[in-house]
């Protein structure tokens, strides 16, 4: 060993010694070097999550291929309703009910109905503006109005403009007549043959209880009226006659 060789050797190893016993002589800390150079860039991260979609671009050039055909619009309103169908089968039968006259709530309803109805029967006799014949009433309102508003009015109320069938009939009519002392149109009116009256339903007249020479209008009176002993006369139709109805 050469005496450089020692002596590098020492210089080496002394250092070492004095670190690692610490307590040899420890001077005040270095100054801090300057930061390194930046470091390489680190590796690509994972994808990120898919980002919004970006506005609508510029509208293309004309001219070019007509676009595939739009999405089906609004469904329209809905349309009428269609015919009645079928009547269907009969059903199969209901369990079974308590007899009416045990049926409180059943028995009820009809004292109800039984109540209203009498009320409304009191206040039409007091008035003396119903008369039963048989199956059919006859009313007024004991306004006069020409064929046209009798016929409107009556079929408002649910009827018919009143048509004396038989000679009760007539006689019931007679008495509004008699009651307003109005002459009354009846349901009747004529065909094309002059002096051949219709009831409205299109069939030929079967009672009737013209006044002596009449009908006498030869086509020229096409409606009849009842004078106030019940007779008939044919009329033109646009008088003022009192409006009674048959129910
Ligand atoms: C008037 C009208 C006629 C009727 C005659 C009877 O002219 O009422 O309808 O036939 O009188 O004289
Ligand atoms: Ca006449």
């Amino acid at each position: 060993m050469t005496l450089f060789s020692l002596v590098l050797t020492l210089t080496l190893l002394v250092p070492s010694l004095v670190m690692g016993g610490m307590d040899l002589c420890s001077g005040s800390p270095g100054i801090p070097g300057t930061p390194g150079a930046p470091g390489l860039p680190g590796r690509d991260g994972r994808d990120g999550i898919k980002g919004d979609p970006g506005p609508p671009g510029p509208m293309g050039p004309s001219g070019g291929l007509p676009g595939l055909p739009g999405k089906d619009g609004l469904s329209g309103a809905p349309g009428s309703a269609g015919e009645r169908g079928e009547k269907g089968e009969k059903g199969e039968t209901g369990p079974p009910g308590l007899p009416a006259y045990l049926d409180e709530e059943l028995q009820s309803v009809l004292q109800d109905f039984r109540h209203h109805i009498l009320q409304s029967m009191g206040v039409l006799n007091l008035q003396g503006t119903m008369l039963h014949v048989g199956k059919k009433v006859f009313s007024t309102n004991g306004q006069s109005m020409n064929f046209q508003g009798i016929n409107e009015i009556c079929a408002k109320a649910g009827g018919t403009i009143a048509t004396p069938r038989n000679e009760e009939e007539n006689s019931a009519i007679m008495n509004f007549v008699k009651k307003y002392n109005t002459y009354a149109y009846l349901g009747l009116t004529e065909g094309k043959t002059p002096g051949e009256f219709y009831y409205l339903n299109g069939s030929l007249v079967e009672y009737t209880n013209w006044y002596p020479g009449e009908p006498a209008g030869k086509g020229l009176e096409p409606c009849v009226e009842m004078y106030t002993d019940g007779t008939w006369n044919d009329r033109s139709c646009l008088q003022y006659r009192l409006a009674i109805c048959e129910f």
